[in-house]
């Protein structure tokens, strides 16, 4: 090191005092008695970080010194959810904060409540990208993650009668305490123009003659490894103006129309697209990609340059993998440096470019696949364009090389589609430049290479591989849920929480009374936790001593939130008419969080379904005594970490073959709730792992459901045949939840009868009867707690350190480095 050693502050209540009080007066400038409670959240904050920032330098320092094998994710989002209580446990500093804080008089919980969730991410997918960073910090993986710094995150969901209204999640106004700007280290984007071809010495070149261009300024954020002294870095990238477009546009005079156009560059990193599953094919979202991709690719490459790395063997030093489409195209970007900055040949240029990407797919659905329109991508990446077709000249060449002059199939397989428009398919792209490419759990990876990549996995089937998801054990049990944390460690000691397939000792634990007791008492607590949330954030008054019933995902059709409302309308029914004991029955409180994008109507009109419902049991005096629904508005990380520890009932009720994994569904499993769920992703998975009689199945299979479609599936056919479900649909559609107005819930229950894309219906019968069996089990609370405990000591698999052993052993191969000191 270079630098004289600063003496990281002491791991001691004393030490911890000193900086929080240096942090408070030197930083937040202010004192103990002025101080709001954000400055001395702040402070707190900045506390933590100096705590970190030794290991982040000399991680940085170690991987200079000595370079190796890498990898680096590429990802259009990251779900990081609150930073402080991350950085304390992987620093080991919960006790001497809590510690530290109490003898200055100020509140721990009070001071981490005032941190607002970086939401730079959708759900499944962004989450996922978060739980892989940590993973690979906590496992010693030399570990880069590329991403865009949103200034505004996933919309702040509100209720307005019940239906959404979206604001804007301003997470930055207090700015952050956990980014480091390196506006030094900008890297100048272009977009647009022509491009001309010339020929030098008989070789022919082509040079981009961009029409605009902006700056990416990187913000780095630290990825603390768990008590293992290693911090990598998420470096997220921010838009500006570049000074010349200023000039250019000041020069003309008009000042404030200058000042207005500069607000133009930065839009492309202004916000986060809400939508996750229908693509809109906007043009700042193409920018919003190759911005953050172009400025990734140039500062990783840079940075090898300036080591005097000879570019030709990038693929022994670097995997980029690609989460999802969203970077794809980084494919192309590195085939212009290659060949148009640096001079190598195409054919060798594109040996490189293949061994470097892999591509992981997180959907089945067609309509998520995203398609570029040719015209947006000529005129924003001319270049780009040329390349993507020249890569898809010598593709379909070596497809008709393999298959003949199949017509049919080279026209399908063209990585550019000719209808309805002329437009880059960015998935066939990434599958024809990449070396590996992945689904995210067992039954998706097969249905991958079954249904939506056939005739790719027919030319290449090494290609294919699965990783099942997995999810962070250090945020989704260690510091989400401390009491079931403190049990498991009393029974099986520490070292689980980077060794998730331990929590098997715990197995034998089930069958002891005594431990199952204290297991329920851990669960008992967390509900009461859940309760104080929802009272002081939302108003909503949940009882503790009910079966706590959740379902949380964004909201989509092919989730089926439906499914449950229907078993909640029903059960309504069957308790206001007597059918069912208020007295007797299993007493519920179904808990629902969801999010719609902005524009899916449907998915809307859903949630205004489900918070009608839900206000009409509430209210009805007899059967709110046994069923409550609970809707909390603006579900995101920071209510996943109270409300899973305290559930008994994970809802995962896909239509089979339509989830490509879940990840929710592994955080329920993993703190001791029992899945209602299909056989569909990683659901499967979890099932074959915890045991049939310690899962409820029910509904159609995916080769069941799919013969159906083909057969020509007749959803009103199965309102005509059975009672209860005629029963619920005819409810909602008389105007029972929508004050006697029949025409509010109508395009639902249309939809239902005589569409029904994602089958509700059809697995209606199957879903009543499985909730049967659920409460049939909850009466018996010992058995009940048993299976949960199995559940706990049976989902270690679903560790993300596991997901990147696989990644590792089957895509990257990629050594971990320990940093000493
Ligand atoms: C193209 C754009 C509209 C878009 C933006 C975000 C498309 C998709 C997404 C996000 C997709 C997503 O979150 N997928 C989920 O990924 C999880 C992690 O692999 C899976 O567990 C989950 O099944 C899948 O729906």
């Amino acid at each position: 090191e270079t630098t004289p050693p600063i003496a990281t502050p002491e791991h001691t209540v004393e030490g911890f005092v000193r900086q929080y009080l240096r942090e408070l007066t030197y930083t937040q400038g202010t004192t103990l008695e002025r101080a709001s409670v954000d400055d001395k959240y702040l402070a707190l904050a900045r506390t933590a970080r100096a705590y970190l920032m030794s290991r982040w330098n000399r991680t940085v320092t170690q991987q200079y010194r000595q370079p190796v094998r890498g990898v680096a994710y590429l990802s259009a989002e990251y779900l990081l959810g609150r930073q402080l209580d991350n950085a304390l446990i992987a620093s080991g500093l919960e006790d001497i904060a809590q510690e530290a804080l109490a003898s200055l008089g100020l509140s721990l919980d009070e001071l981490r409540a005032a941190e607002v969730e970086p939401g730079l991410g959708n759900g499944g997918l962004g989450r996922l990208a978060a739980c892989f960073i940590d993973s690979l910090a906590t496992m010693n993986i030399p570990a880069i993650g590329y991403g865009i710094r949103y200034e505004y995150g996933i919309f702040r969901q509100t209720f307005v009668d019940g239906r959404q209204v979206e604001e804007p999640d301003s997470w930055l106004d207090h700015g952050s305490p956990w980014e480091i700007a390196r506006p030094e280290q900008e890297v100048e984007i272009a977009f647009g123009g022509h491009t001309e071809k010339t020929t030098v010495n008989g070789v022919e070149r082509t040079t981009w003659t961009p029409g605009w261009s902006v700056l990416a300024i990187p913000y780095n954020y630290m990825v603390p490894g768990y008590l293992n002294g290693r911090v990598n870095t998420l470096r997220l990238w921010s838009a500006r103006a570049t000074r010349a477009f200023d000039l250019k546009i000041f020069n003309y005079g008009d000042y404030a129309a200058a000042v207005r156009a500069q607000t133009f560059a930065e839009n492309i990193t202004k916000v986060l697209y809400p939508e996750d599953s229908t693509p809109q094919g906007k043009e700042l979202r193409l920018q919003q990609q190759y911005f953050f991709v172009a400025a990734s690719l140039h500062d990783y490459i840079e940075r090898l340059l300036g080591e005097g790395f000879d570019l030709r063997r990038l693929p022994e030093r670097i995997t980029f993998q690609l989460n999802d489409t969203h970077p794809v195209i980084a494919i192309p970007e590195l085939m212009r440096i290659l060949v148009d900055l640096k001079g190598l040949a195409w054919d060798e240029a594109w040996e490189i470019t293949r061994k470097c990407f892999a591509y992981t797919c997180h959907t089945l659905l067609p309509e998520a696949l995203e398609v570029w329109p040719v015209e947006l991508m000529s005129r924003l990446l001319p270049r780009h364009m040329e390349i993507i077709y020249r890569i898809n000249d010598e593709f379909l060449a070596q497809v008709r090389e393999r298959y003949g002059d199949d017509e049919m199939l080279v026209r399908r397989m063209s990585i550019i589609a000719e209808h309805p428009e002329r437009a880059v398919r960015m998935a066939f792209l990434a599958s024809v430049g990449t070396s590996k490419i992945n689904g995210v759990a067992e039954l998706h990876s097969q249905l991958l290479r079954e249904k939506v990549l056939t005739d790719f996995a027919d030319l290449w089937p090494e290609k294919f591989t699965n990783v099942t998801n997995g999810v962070t054990p250090r945020r989704f049990v260690r510091l989400s849920n401390p009491g079931l944390s403190a049990l498991i460690t009393e029974a099986i000691g520490d070292g689980w929480a980077t060794d998730l397939e331990r929590l098997r000792e715990l197995e034998p634990l089930a069958d002891d009374a005594a431990f199952r007791a204290k297991f329920r008492e851990v669960k008992q607590a967390n509900k009461h936790r859940l309760v104080d949330l929802l009272a002081r954030r939302d108003g909503i008054v949940i009882d503790p001593d009910t079966m706590l019933d959740v379902m949380v995902k964004r909201l989509h059709e092919y989730k089926r939130q439906m499914l449950k409302v229907l078993h909640v309308v029903s059960t309504y029914d069957k308790l206001r008419t007597g059918e069912l004991d208020p007295a007797s029955a299993v007493h519920r409180t179904v808990v629902f969080g969801a999010k719609a994008a902005p524009g899916y109507k449907m998915a809307k009109e859903i949630i205004a379904l489900i918070n009608h419902v839900g206000a009409r049991v509430n209210a009805d005096p007899v059967v709110s005594q046994a069923l409550r629904v609970a809707f909390p508005a603006n579900y995101n990380v920071t209510v996943a970490e109270t409300l899973i520890p305290a559930a008994d009932l994970s809802e995962q009720i896909s239509l089979a073959g339509k989830e490509a994994s879940g990840t929710g569904n592994m955080k329920f499993a993993l703190n001791g709730a029992l899945t209602v769920g299909t056989d569909d992703g990683a659901n499967v998975e979890i099932r074959q792992l915890v045991g049939d009689d310690h899962f409820f199945l029910f509904g159609l299979t995916e080769p069941e459901a799919s013969a159906i479609q083909e057969a020509g599936y007749r959803p009103s056919a199965h309102y005509e045949q059975n009672p209860s479900l005629r029963h619920a649909l005819d409810l909602i559609a008389s105007g029972e939840f929508s004050g006697g107005d029949r025409s509010v819930f109508e395009p639902i229950v249309s939809n239902l009868l005589y569409e029904d894309r994602f089958m509700v219906l059809a697995d209606y019968q199957s879903y009543m009867d499985a909730q049967e069996r659920v409460d049939a089990a909850y009466r018996d609370q010992d058995a009940w707690s048993r299976s949960a405990v199995l559940n706990v000591a049976r989902s270690g698999f679903f560790s993300s350190d596991r997901s990147m052993r696989d990644y590792l052993d089957r895509i990257w191969h990629v050594d971990p480095m320990p940093i000493e000191g």
